[in-house]
């Protein structure tokens, strides 16, 4: 299979001890375009200055590469107003910033935040230390064998207590993409507002946050061949307006006085000191990367990768899929045979193959699932068929590694 993005991923030409780079840890973080990594040398060799701050011309230029970012980001997801994009350092901390600022305003004894088991850590800490502080319980969706949510049981955890939901787009560990419209409509037939975790689905799928109607919607540039460090919390206006600041200092100010402080409009009320610029204008030139690719186009060619590798690794004796939702993302989780997933990792990348094997930061799915852990393939745009033979043949190697 040709794949004509490739060339334009410098880390993809590499060898890892002699072998091709086979890349198959997209979930986890993906590699970087050229054009990412030039627009982030570009802004430091011709742009760098702090941003809202300076009259000088370097910082006028560097604020406006910063907040023309903030347009881009607000059209990629559909947003109504630039005024409902936060930038944080990724979907851990919006999380937390959501959990901690509406928890402390809404949250007192007794009311539930309903999540699923299949959430990362980071959509399942953030809320019990609020809870903690709060008198506020957890109340867990179930999921079906398959990997899909269990929708009966989601509707009736709701109840008159419930105060926010919080729920993944797709899995990070089993790659189910959860019916979140279908969600939020009944959330808000309740009254209830909903946070989507969209650190899996952001550069996998178009996203439109006005179409689903979420509250908040996560993500993190570095999933989505952007930068490290630096993500977006997407909230109504309306809705942030009503929040405390998350944390205190520089920019998040109007006007400070030792007896009292008024703080700034949206979006800057919630960012305070200096951001990661650099990091912004890197998310600024991989949304144009994505752009240019085209959303639909990398969806579809995910699922055709995720297609052929079900049907090839199916095929292999002793390996079972973990998630088998009839929607699902280019993830793919299995167990083999006697191999311990940590193993199958370590003998996959003396091929050059970069997998995961772990409990991918989802202990409860994992237990749900009676298993410590799981090998873990994820797709990206880069990705091709060709790869997907090279990890089934070394797999092949792994089984006979461990035959009795
Ligand atoms: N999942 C994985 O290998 P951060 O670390 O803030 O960029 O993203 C956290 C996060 C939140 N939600 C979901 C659904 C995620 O998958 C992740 C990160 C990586 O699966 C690292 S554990």
């Amino acid at each position: 299979m040709n794949n004509k993005f490739r060339e334009q991923f410098p880390i993809l030409q590499n060898n890892i001890d002699g072998k091709p780079l086979v890349y198959l840890d997209n979930a986890a973080t993906t590699q970087k375009p050229g054009k990412v990594i030039e627009a982030m040398n570009h802004f430091y060799c011709q742009d760098n200055a702090n941003i809202h701050r300076g009259i000088y011309k370097l910082s006028e230029r560097a604020t406006l590469a910063y907040e023309r970012v903030r347009g881009i980001v607000a059209a990629f997801i559909g947003a109504k107003s630039v005024n409902e994009i936060v930038f944080v350092r990724g979907a851990t901390e919006a999380i937390n910033l959501v959990a901690s600022t509406y928890g402390e305003k809404n949250f007192k004894i007794g009311d539930e935040i309903i999540i699923s088991t299949m959430e990362h850590h980071s959509n399942i800490v953030p809320w019990q230390l609020i809870a903690e502080k709060t008198g506020a319980k957890l109340r867990v969706i179930n999921i079906h064998e398959n990997g899909e949510l269990d929708f009966e049981h989601y509707k009736g955890l709701i109840n008159g207590r419930t105060k926010i939901i919080a729920l993944t787009h797709a899995s990070n560990a089993i790659g189910t993409i959860n019916p979140i419209k279908k969600i939020i409509a009944i959330a808000h037939a309740n009254n209830i507002p909903v946070l989507i975790d969209g650190a899996q689905a952001a550069a996998h799928m178009p996203v439109d946050v006005r179409d689903l109607d979420c509250d908040f919607y996560v993500f993190s540039a570095h999933k989505m061949y952007g930068p490290t460090g630096v993500g977006v919390l997407y909230g109504k206006e309306q809705l942030l307006d009503t929040l405390p600041p998350y944390q205190g200092g520089g920019d998040m100010i109007r006007k400070v006085t030792f007896a009292k402080t008024e703080f700034a409009g949206l979006p800057q009320k919630f960012e305070a000191g200096t951001p990661n610029i650099a990091g912004v204008i890197g998310l600024g030139a991989t949304i144009d990367f994505m752009n240019a690719v085209g959303m639909k186009f990398i969806a579809e060619h995910e699922v055709e990768l995720l297609e052929y590798a079900n049907s090839v690794l199916e095929r292999i004796d002793g390996l079972r899929i973990i998630g088998q939702s009839p929607k699902k993302l280019g993830i793919i989780s299995f167990i083999l045979d006697r191999a311990h997933p940590h193993d199958i990792a370590t003998i996959l990348d003396g091929d050059g193959i970069a997998v995961r094997g772990g409990h991918h930061c989802a202990m409860p799915l994992m237990d749900f699932y009676g298993v410590p852990a799981t090998t873990r393939v994820s797709f990206g745009l880069y990705n091709t068929k060709e790869e997907i033979d090279v990890l089934v043949t070394a797999l092949e190697k792994v089984r006979k590694i461990f035959e009795r």
